[in-house]
């Protein structure tokens, strides 16, 4: 089953916007695998936003994730990447279609709340990075063939 890696960023905690976030993945139907509260190092930041270094509002992002605690979690279900992406919205809240969590609670895009890995390669090697092998808890939701199957 596809899994994809989520953060309430510090302006989601700071806000008191943990549940309202999780309660939107919850209510579609994702499953929770993992979740943990916690400052967030430079180092890991860094290695998170690798792929921006160099741009003109990296220094800025690496100051904005590790300003505050965040909440990492990690997601599952059918397509679990497409899906949390389009939760969260476009990564500029005035592009982000109303009823997203972006469009709903963001109005900048230095301060738009979450993160959701862009694809399903990317969301296992965040998985990897945010959390050890035995921080992903394996558990039958009774609610799973009531979601997830297909027919
Ligand atoms: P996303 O978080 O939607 O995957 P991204 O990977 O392109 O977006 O960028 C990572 C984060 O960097 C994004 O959530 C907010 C910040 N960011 C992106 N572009 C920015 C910009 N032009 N100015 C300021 N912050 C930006
Ligand atoms: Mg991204």
């Amino acid at each position: 089953m596809e899994r994809t890696f989520v953060l309430v960023k510090p302006d989601g905690v700071q806000r008191g916007l943990i549940g309202e976030i999780i309660a939107r993945l919850e209510g579609r139907g994702l499953k929770l695998v993992a979740a943990k509260f916690m400052a967030v190092s430079k180092e890991l930041a860094e290695r998170h936003y690798a792929i921006h270094k160099g741009k003109s509002f990296y220094d800025g992002l690496i100051r904005y994730i590790t300003s505050a605690p965040v909440m990492a979690m990690v997601w599952e279900g059918p397509n679990a990447v497409a899906l949390v992406r389009q939760t969260m919205g476009a990564t500029r809240p005035h592009e982000a279609a109303p009823g997203t969590i972006r469009h709903d609670f963001a109005l900048t895009v230095g301060r738009n709340l979450t993160h959701a890995s862009d694809s399903v390669e990317n969301g296992i090697k965040e998985i990897e990075l945010w959390f050890s092998p035995g921080e992903l808890v394996a558990w039958v939701r009774a609610s799973d063939e009531w979601i997830f199957e297909d027919n």
